[in-house]
């Protein structure tokens, strides 16, 4: 990785489970390297040797209970060792950092979802990221139907690979309608917030890419404009 933009934008990726997050992050890392331009991929809860503790015990311990308030407190400790030891520091070296979930997920999962007033989420979110906030939320909007699809043909090549496949994990196990009220909240959300852009996720992966790009060249000429971000 070469130079960097000196700009330290900060782009998360967010929206419902299977909308295609990853993939798009991958795409995009890719794009800036094929530019020289210094960026971090990261994702949340993760991202340190803490927060990844802490994402086991959140993700992957389901037979743990765990109330809104709980997964509030792991997902904000997780997200302070984050930002401090990896995100702002990338951000002051002018690095891109784009990150898988911030704390749009805590506002829409636990705020909502779990129904944790969202003063309280408010208050614990802002001594966790200092007031730290993304340039930009970028939510890959998909019917819950598509998501799930997506999943379990994730899961399916999974199965091919390994013996075992992995139990879903504790959010994943929620019932439908839980994933219904969280596409709803991104969307109410991104109607009254100018930070968050929605991109449809239906499409086929390049379709899907090439919108992200027009949103960011718009958004931010520099470092998202230039010839190789064009197919
Ligand atoms: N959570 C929370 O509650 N509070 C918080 O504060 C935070 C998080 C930070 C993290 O899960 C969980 O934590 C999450 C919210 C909660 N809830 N759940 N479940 P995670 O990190 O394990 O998983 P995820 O964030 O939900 O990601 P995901 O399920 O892996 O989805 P994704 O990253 O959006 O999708 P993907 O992996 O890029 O794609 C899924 C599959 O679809 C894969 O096979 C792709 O090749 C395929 N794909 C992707 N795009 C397309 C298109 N366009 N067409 C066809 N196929 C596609």
């Amino acid at each position: 990785m070469s130079e960097g933009t000196g700009l330290g934008r900060f782009v998360v990726f967010e929206g419902p489970e299977g909308a295609g997050k990853s993939l798009q992050i991958e795409r995009l890392s890719c794009r800036l390297s094929e530019r020289g331009v210094a960026h971090v991929t990261t994702r949340e809860p993760g991202g340190t040797a803490a927060a990844e503790a802490i994402r086991e015990v959140i993700l992957e311990r389901p037979e743990l209970r765990l109330d809104g308030i709980a997964e509030l407190l792991l997902f904000s400790a997780a997200r302070r060792a984050h930002v401090e030891e990896i995100i702002r520091p990338a951000l002051e070296r002018g690095d891109v950092v784009l990150c898988d979930r911030f704390e749009l997920s805590t506002r829409v999962y636990q705020g909502w979802a779990r129904r944790v007033p969202a003063e309280t989420v408010g208050r614990v979110t802002r001594a966790a990221t200092g007031g730290l906030l993304p340039d930009l939320y970028l939510v890959i909007d998909v019917r819950v139907s598509v998501g799930l699809d997506r999943q379990w043909q994730n899961q399916e090549k999974t199965d091919q690979l390994a013996f075992f496949a992995p139990p879903p994990d504790r959010i994943e196990s929620e019932a439908r309608s839980f994933r219904e009220r969280v596409r709803e909240r991104y969307l109410e959300l991104a109607a009254t917030d100018d930070r968050i852009e929605v991109v449809d996720g239906a499409g086929a992966p390049d379709e899907v890419e090439r919108a992200i790009l027009a949103l960011l060249e718009e958004r931010f000429p520099n470092p998202f404009r230039g010839p190789s971000f064009r197919r």
